[in-house]
Protein backbone atom coordinates (compact mmCIF):
# COMPACT_ATOMS: atom_id res chain seq x y z
CA UNK A 1 0.00 0.00 0.00
CA UNK A 2 2.36 2.99 1.29
CA UNK A 3 5.69 2.14 1.82
CA UNK A 4 8.42 4.69 2.16
CA UNK A 5 12.09 4.46 2.06
CA UNK A 6 15.53 6.68 2.86
CA UNK A 7 19.02 6.99 1.89
CA UNK A 8 21.63 9.14 3.31
CA UNK A 9 24.69 9.09 5.90
CA UNK A 10 24.87 11.45 8.82
CA UNK A 11 27.70 13.94 7.29
CA UNK A 12 27.09 12.81 3.47
CA UNK A 13 25.76 15.56 0.73
CA UNK A 14 22.13 14.95 1.92
CA UNK A 15 19.46 12.61 3.12
CA UNK A 16 16.65 11.39 0.25
CA UNK A 17 13.21 9.84 1.16
CA UNK A 18 10.49 8.18 -1.01
CA UNK A 19 7.17 7.38 0.05
CA UNK A 20 4.99 5.64 -2.91
CA UNK A 21 0.96 5.12 -2.47
CA UNK A 22 0.33 8.45 -1.53
CA UNK A 23 -3.07 8.78 -3.43
CA UNK A 24 -3.59 11.55 -5.82
CA UNK A 25 -5.13 14.93 -5.45
CA UNK A 26 -4.06 15.64 -1.65
CA UNK A 27 -2.96 19.33 -1.35
CA UNK A 28 0.61 19.80 0.29
CA UNK A 29 1.52 22.74 2.13
CA UNK A 30 5.42 22.67 2.27
CA UNK A 31 5.31 24.83 5.28
CA UNK A 32 4.14 22.25 7.30
CA UNK A 33 6.80 19.85 6.26
CA UNK A 34 8.90 22.62 7.22
CA UNK A 35 7.56 22.99 10.47
CA UNK A 36 7.73 19.28 11.65
CA UNK A 37 11.32 19.07 10.47
CA UNK A 38 11.81 22.11 12.89
CA UNK A 39 10.20 20.51 15.60
CA UNK A 40 12.44 17.70 15.60
CA UNK A 41 15.44 19.80 15.92
CA UNK A 42 14.28 21.32 19.41
CA UNK A 43 14.40 20.54 22.70
CA UNK A 44 16.48 21.20 25.72
CA UNK A 45 20.11 19.27 25.88
CA UNK A 46 20.31 18.58 21.60
CA UNK A 47 23.84 19.19 20.06
CA UNK A 48 25.36 22.12 18.11
CA UNK A 49 24.27 20.23 14.87
CA UNK A 50 20.98 21.29 15.19
CA UNK A 51 22.05 25.47 15.61
CA UNK A 52 23.12 25.01 12.04
CA UNK A 53 20.97 22.43 9.87
CA UNK A 54 18.60 24.26 8.13
CA UNK A 55 16.64 20.46 7.41
CA UNK A 56 14.86 22.16 4.72
CA UNK A 57 12.96 19.11 2.67
CA UNK A 58 12.80 19.56 -0.86
CA UNK A 59 10.10 17.96 -3.30
CA UNK A 60 11.79 16.58 -5.98
CA UNK A 61 8.85 14.77 -7.61
CA UNK A 62 4.65 13.35 -7.25
CA UNK A 63 3.48 17.44 -6.60
CA UNK A 64 2.00 19.60 -8.85
CA UNK A 65 0.56 22.77 -8.61
CA UNK A 66 0.69 21.59 -4.88
CA UNK A 67 -0.98 18.72 -5.23
CA UNK A 68 -0.21 15.20 -5.35
CA UNK A 69 0.03 12.99 -8.02
CA UNK A 70 -0.35 9.35 -7.23
CA UNK A 71 3.08 8.97 -7.98
CA UNK A 72 6.03 8.56 -5.61
CA UNK A 73 6.79 11.66 -3.94
CA UNK A 74 11.14 12.21 -3.93
CA UNK A 75 12.63 14.61 -1.69
CA UNK A 76 15.87 15.53 -0.67
CA UNK A 77 17.15 17.63 2.53
CA UNK A 78 20.88 19.37 2.26
CA UNK A 79 23.18 18.80 4.63
CA UNK A 80 25.19 21.34 5.85
CA UNK A 81 28.34 19.60 7.32
CA UNK A 82 29.14 17.58 4.20
CA UNK A 83 32.27 16.71 6.05
CA UNK A 84 31.94 12.66 5.63
CA UNK A 85 35.25 12.19 3.40
CA UNK A 86 37.67 14.32 5.72
CA UNK A 87 36.55 12.77 9.26
CA UNK A 88 38.82 10.43 11.44
CA UNK A 89 38.82 7.28 10.94
CA UNK A 90 36.78 5.51 14.12
CA UNK A 91 38.43 2.45 15.98
CA UNK A 92 37.08 2.91 18.99
CA UNK A 93 33.49 1.05 19.72
CA UNK A 94 31.00 3.33 21.52
CA UNK A 95 29.11 0.83 24.04
CA UNK A 96 25.59 0.52 23.03
CA UNK A 97 26.28 2.67 19.74
CA UNK A 98 25.81 -0.42 16.23
CA UNK A 99 29.74 0.56 16.41
CA UNK A 100 31.06 -2.92 17.47
CA UNK A 101 28.55 -5.32 15.97
CA UNK A 102 27.63 -3.20 12.42
CA UNK A 103 31.88 -3.51 12.43
CA UNK A 104 31.78 -6.98 12.53
CA UNK A 105 29.15 -7.59 10.66
CA UNK A 106 29.81 -5.77 7.51
CA UNK A 107 33.11 -6.16 8.30
CA UNK A 108 34.59 -2.43 8.45
CA UNK A 109 37.59 -1.56 9.79
CA UNK A 110 36.79 1.94 10.35
CA UNK A 111 33.64 2.49 12.53
CA UNK A 112 32.69 6.00 10.70
CA UNK A 113 31.48 3.78 7.48
CA UNK A 114 28.69 2.27 10.30
CA UNK A 115 28.05 5.39 12.68
CA UNK A 116 27.23 7.59 9.14
CA UNK A 117 24.01 5.51 8.55
CA UNK A 118 23.74 4.21 12.40
CA UNK A 119 23.14 7.84 13.49
CA UNK A 120 19.61 9.28 14.31
CA UNK A 121 20.28 11.74 11.35
CA UNK A 122 18.25 9.67 9.62
CA UNK A 123 14.93 10.27 11.42
CA UNK A 124 15.12 13.86 9.46
CA UNK A 125 13.94 12.13 6.03
CA UNK A 126 11.14 10.13 8.44
CA UNK A 127 9.87 13.62 9.68
CA UNK A 128 9.68 14.68 6.33
CA UNK A 129 7.59 11.46 5.19
CA UNK A 130 5.62 11.46 8.60
CA UNK A 131 4.57 15.36 7.54
CA UNK A 132 3.61 13.80 4.14
CA UNK A 133 1.17 10.90 5.53
CA UNK A 134 -0.02 14.07 8.00
CA UNK A 135 -1.52 16.03 5.07
CA UNK A 136 -3.79 12.53 4.08
CA UNK A 137 -4.48 12.01 7.56
CA UNK A 138 -5.74 15.65 8.43
CA UNK A 139 -8.71 15.92 5.73
CA UNK A 140 -10.22 12.22 7.69
CA UNK A 141 -10.18 14.21 10.56
CA UNK A 142 -7.10 12.29 12.24
CA UNK A 143 -4.53 14.42 14.18
CA UNK A 144 -1.14 13.73 16.24
CA UNK A 145 0.63 15.19 18.99
CA UNK A 146 3.56 13.92 21.36
CA UNK A 147 4.79 15.14 24.27
CA UNK A 148 7.08 14.12 26.95
CA UNK A 149 6.12 12.35 30.02
CA UNK A 150 9.76 11.72 31.44
CA UNK A 151 13.34 12.56 31.01
CA UNK A 152 16.12 11.04 33.20
CA UNK A 153 14.39 10.42 36.69
CA UNK A 154 11.81 13.02 36.42
CA UNK A 155 8.27 12.22 35.79
CA UNK A 156 5.44 14.26 34.40
CA UNK A 157 2.48 14.86 36.39
CA UNK A 158 -0.08 13.81 33.60
CA UNK A 159 -3.40 11.63 32.97
CA UNK A 160 -4.68 11.08 29.65
CA UNK A 161 -3.65 14.58 27.48
CA UNK A 162 -5.13 15.52 24.54
CA UNK A 163 -3.95 16.64 21.01
CA UNK A 164 -5.50 20.22 22.05
CA UNK A 165 -3.93 20.11 25.32
CA UNK A 166 -0.55 19.28 24.12
CA UNK A 167 -0.64 22.02 21.51
CA UNK A 168 -1.85 24.75 23.35
CA UNK A 169 0.47 23.89 26.82
CA UNK A 170 3.31 21.68 25.42
CA UNK A 171 4.41 22.68 22.58
CA UNK A 172 6.42 25.73 23.11
CA UNK A 173 7.80 24.70 26.65
CA UNK A 174 11.44 24.13 26.55
CA UNK A 175 11.19 20.14 26.38
CA UNK A 176 7.26 19.84 25.19
CA UNK A 177 6.14 18.80 28.52
CA UNK A 178 2.87 19.48 29.97
CA UNK A 179 4.26 19.90 33.35
CA UNK A 180 5.98 22.93 34.22
CA UNK A 181 7.56 22.23 37.41
CA UNK A 182 8.73 18.49 36.01
CA UNK A 183 10.10 20.87 33.06
CA UNK A 184 12.30 22.60 35.20
CA UNK A 185 13.43 20.03 37.26
CA UNK A 186 14.22 17.94 34.01
CA UNK A 187 16.26 20.97 32.70
CA UNK A 188 18.12 21.19 35.64
CA UNK A 189 18.63 17.17 35.42
CA UNK A 190 20.13 17.76 32.04
CA UNK A 191 22.25 20.62 33.02
CA UNK A 192 24.02 18.22 35.53
CA UNK A 193 25.02 15.53 33.04
CA UNK A 194 25.78 18.23 30.67
CA UNK A 195 28.17 19.11 33.71
CA UNK A 196 29.16 14.90 34.02
CA UNK A 197 29.52 14.35 30.51
CA UNK A 198 27.07 11.97 30.67
CA UNK A 199 23.66 11.36 28.49
CA UNK A 200 19.69 10.87 29.89
CA UNK A 201 16.69 8.61 28.18
CA UNK A 202 13.40 9.23 28.80
CA UNK A 203 9.80 8.57 27.75
CA UNK A 204 7.51 9.87 25.29
CA UNK A 205 4.10 10.07 24.41
CA UNK A 206 2.12 9.96 20.75
CA UNK A 207 -1.48 10.83 20.81
CA UNK A 208 -3.65 9.96 17.76
CA UNK A 209 -7.10 11.65 17.97
CA UNK A 210 -10.20 10.90 15.47
CA UNK A 211 -9.25 7.51 14.25
CA UNK A 212 -12.07 5.35 13.13
CA UNK A 213 -12.87 2.10 14.82
CA UNK A 214 -11.54 -1.09 12.91
CA UNK A 215 -8.62 -0.43 11.37
CA UNK A 216 -5.66 -2.68 11.44
CA UNK A 217 -7.14 -6.75 12.45
CA UNK A 218 -7.18 -9.65 14.74
CA UNK A 219 -6.84 -12.39 12.29
CA UNK A 220 -3.52 -12.40 11.39
CA UNK A 221 -0.63 -11.16 13.41
CA UNK A 222 1.17 -9.42 10.81
CA UNK A 223 -2.49 -7.33 10.70
CA UNK A 224 -2.52 -6.34 14.59
CA UNK A 225 -2.36 -2.11 14.23
CA UNK A 226 -0.80 -2.51 17.90
CA UNK A 227 2.10 -4.81 16.53
CA UNK A 228 2.78 -2.49 13.56
CA UNK A 229 3.02 0.53 15.74
CA UNK A 230 4.95 -1.02 18.49
CA UNK A 231 7.90 -1.96 15.46
CA UNK A 232 7.43 1.83 14.40
CA UNK A 233 8.30 3.22 17.46
CA UNK A 234 11.03 0.64 18.46
CA UNK A 235 12.66 1.40 15.08
CA UNK A 236 13.33 4.70 16.47
CA UNK A 237 17.28 4.97 17.45
CA UNK A 238 17.62 4.19 21.41
CA UNK A 239 13.98 3.27 21.62
CA UNK A 240 14.05 -0.10 23.83
CA UNK A 241 10.22 -0.43 24.99
CA UNK A 242 6.99 0.37 24.29
CA UNK A 243 3.79 0.72 25.73
CA UNK A 244 0.60 1.07 24.07
CA UNK A 245 -2.27 2.51 26.59
CA UNK A 246 -1.57 1.15 30.25
CA UNK A 247 0.07 -1.57 29.33
CA UNK A 248 3.06 -1.42 31.65
CA UNK A 249 0.32 -0.66 35.15
CA UNK A 250 -1.92 -2.88 33.14
CA UNK A 251 0.18 -6.19 33.49
CA UNK A 252 0.02 -5.73 37.89
CA UNK A 253 -3.55 -5.37 38.12
CA UNK A 254 -6.49 -7.79 37.85
CA UNK A 255 -8.75 -7.87 34.93
CA UNK A 256 -11.01 -5.61 36.45
CA UNK A 257 -9.44 -2.73 36.95
CA UNK A 258 -7.78 -3.22 33.24
CA UNK A 259 -10.42 -3.32 30.49
CA UNK A 260 -12.38 -0.98 29.22
CA UNK A 261 -16.49 -1.07 30.26
CA UNK A 262 -18.61 -0.99 26.97
CA UNK A 263 -21.97 0.89 27.78
CA UNK A 264 -24.77 2.12 25.21
CA UNK A 265 -27.14 5.15 24.21
CA UNK A 266 -29.10 5.60 21.12
CA UNK A 267 -27.28 8.97 20.88
CA UNK A 268 -23.63 7.66 21.33
CA UNK A 269 -23.95 4.14 20.19
CA UNK A 270 -21.23 1.85 21.66
CA UNK A 271 -18.94 3.63 24.00
CA UNK A 272 -16.34 3.10 27.03
CA UNK A 273 -15.72 5.14 29.49
CA UNK A 274 -12.12 4.76 30.35
CA UNK A 275 -9.34 4.30 27.48
CA UNK A 276 -6.84 2.35 29.48
CA UNK A 277 -6.11 0.25 25.78
CA UNK A 278 -4.89 3.32 24.25
CA UNK A 279 -7.25 2.62 21.80
CA UNK A 280 -6.29 -0.69 20.60
CA UNK A 281 -8.27 -4.30 21.29
CA UNK A 282 -7.85 -7.26 19.09
CA UNK A 283 -4.77 -5.30 17.06
CA UNK A 284 -7.79 -3.04 16.22
CA UNK A 285 -8.20 0.60 17.15
CA UNK A 286 -11.61 1.19 18.98
CA UNK A 287 -12.53 4.63 17.93
CA UNK A 288 -10.73 6.37 21.01
CA UNK A 289 -7.57 8.25 21.11
CA UNK A 290 -4.35 6.01 20.23
CA UNK A 291 -1.99 6.41 23.01
CA UNK A 292 1.60 4.85 22.40
CA UNK A 293 4.62 5.34 24.18
CA UNK A 294 8.24 5.46 23.06
CA UNK A 295 11.22 4.42 26.07
CA UNK A 296 14.52 6.06 25.51
CA UNK A 297 17.47 4.45 26.80
CA UNK A 298 20.40 7.18 27.17
CA UNK A 299 22.32 8.03 24.34
CA UNK A 300 25.35 6.19 24.14
CA UNK A 301 27.76 9.16 22.93
CA UNK A 302 29.01 10.42 26.13
CA UNK A 303 31.93 13.12 26.40
CA UNK A 304 32.96 11.34 29.35
CA UNK A 305 33.62 7.79 27.42
CA UNK A 306 33.06 4.36 28.52
CA UNK A 307 35.43 1.61 28.41
CA UNK A 308 35.85 -0.45 24.88
CA UNK A 309 38.62 -1.93 22.98
CA UNK A 310 40.43 -0.70 20.45
CA UNK A 311 39.15 -2.90 17.10
CA UNK A 312 42.53 -3.75 15.72
CA UNK A 313 45.11 -3.74 18.61
CA UNK A 314 42.10 -5.68 20.83
CA UNK A 315 43.96 -3.56 24.03
CA UNK A 316 41.61 -1.61 26.38
CA UNK A 317 40.61 1.92 25.58
CA UNK A 318 38.02 4.44 25.73
CA UNK A 319 34.96 4.88 23.44
CA UNK A 320 35.24 7.59 20.59
CA UNK A 321 33.65 10.97 21.67
CA UNK A 322 31.69 12.48 18.76
CA UNK A 323 29.80 15.38 18.57
CA UNK A 324 25.94 14.77 19.80
CA UNK A 325 23.21 15.57 21.95
CA UNK A 326 23.03 15.08 25.75
CA UNK A 327 18.80 13.82 25.38
CA UNK A 328 16.88 14.05 22.48
CA UNK A 329 13.46 12.75 24.20
CA UNK A 330 11.52 15.57 22.68
CA UNK A 331 12.67 14.77 18.79
CA UNK A 332 12.09 11.27 19.39
CA UNK A 333 8.29 12.39 20.56
CA UNK A 334 8.01 14.33 16.58
CA UNK A 335 9.96 11.26 15.03
CA UNK A 336 7.53 8.96 17.32
CA UNK A 337 4.49 11.10 15.70
CA UNK A 338 5.82 10.52 12.17
CA UNK A 339 5.78 6.96 12.47
CA UNK A 340 2.74 6.51 13.76
CA UNK A 341 1.34 8.78 11.21
CA UNK A 342 2.57 6.75 8.41
CA UNK A 343 1.87 3.76 9.85
CA UNK A 344 -1.79 4.74 10.30
CA UNK A 345 -1.82 6.35 6.75
CA UNK A 346 -1.26 2.90 5.34
CA UNK A 347 -4.05 1.55 7.58
CA UNK A 348 -6.16 3.64 6.21
CA UNK A 349 -5.23 2.96 2.71
CA UNK A 350 -5.33 -0.99 2.97
CA UNK A 351 -8.77 -0.67 5.06
CA UNK A 352 -10.55 1.89 2.57
CA UNK A 353 -8.15 2.39 -0.56
CA UNK A 354 -8.73 4.63 -3.18
CA UNK A 355 -6.39 6.43 -5.71
CA UNK A 356 -7.60 9.75 -5.05
CA UNK A 357 -8.03 11.30 -1.60
CA UNK A 358 -12.25 12.14 -3.08
CA UNK A 359 -12.29 7.97 -3.88
CA UNK A 360 -10.82 7.64 0.28
CA UNK A 361 -13.14 10.08 1.61
CA UNK A 362 -16.28 8.52 0.14
CA UNK A 363 -15.12 4.84 0.85
CA UNK A 364 -14.23 6.07 4.56
CA UNK A 365 -17.91 7.87 4.71
CA UNK A 366 -19.54 5.17 3.96
CA UNK A 367 -18.01 2.45 6.48
CA UNK A 368 -18.86 5.62 8.98
CA UNK A 369 -22.29 5.34 7.80
CA UNK A 370 -21.94 1.53 8.24
CA UNK A 371 -20.65 1.64 11.50
CA UNK A 372 -22.90 4.38 13.48
CA UNK A 373 -25.82 1.72 11.96
CA UNK A 374 -24.62 -1.04 14.26
C1 LIG B 1 21.39 14.05 14.59
C2 LIG B 1 22.55 14.48 14.07
C3 LIG B 1 23.81 14.00 14.61
C4 LIG B 1 23.71 13.80 16.12
C5 LIG B 1 22.57 12.91 16.50
C6 LIG B 1 21.34 13.11 15.71
O1 LIG B 1 24.72 14.99 14.23
P1 LIG B 1 26.30 15.01 14.61
O2 LIG B 1 26.70 13.57 14.82
O3 LIG B 1 26.94 15.63 13.41
O4 LIG B 1 26.39 15.87 15.82
O5 LIG B 1 23.54 15.06 16.74
O6 LIG B 1 22.93 11.57 16.37
C7 LIG B 1 23.04 10.79 17.46
C8 LIG B 1 22.65 11.15 18.66
C9 LIG B 1 23.61 9.47 17.26
O7 LIG B 1 23.85 8.78 18.27
O8 LIG B 1 23.85 9.11 16.16
C10 LIG B 1 20.10 14.50 14.06
O9 LIG B 1 20.02 15.19 13.02
O10 LIG B 1 19.09 14.18 14.69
Amino acid sequence: MLRFLTAGESHGTCLIAMLEGMPAGIAIDVKAIQHQMRRRQMGYGRGPRMQFEPDIAEILSGLRKGRTLGSPIALKIQNKDASIDRLPVVTQPRPGHADLTGAIKYDHRDIRNVLERASARETTARVAIGALCRQLLSPLGIELASHVVSLGSIRAKVHAATVAQVRAKAENTPLRCLDPQATNRMVRQINACIKAGDTLGGVFEVIAEGVPAGLGSYVHYDRRLDAILGRAILSIHAVKAVEVGEGVLGASLPGSKVQDEIFYTKRQGFYRSSNRSGGLEGGMTTGQPIFVRGFLKPLSTLRKPLRSVEINTKRPVVATVERSDVTTVPAAGVIGEAMVAFELANAVLQKFGGDSLRELTRNLRSYVKQVDAF
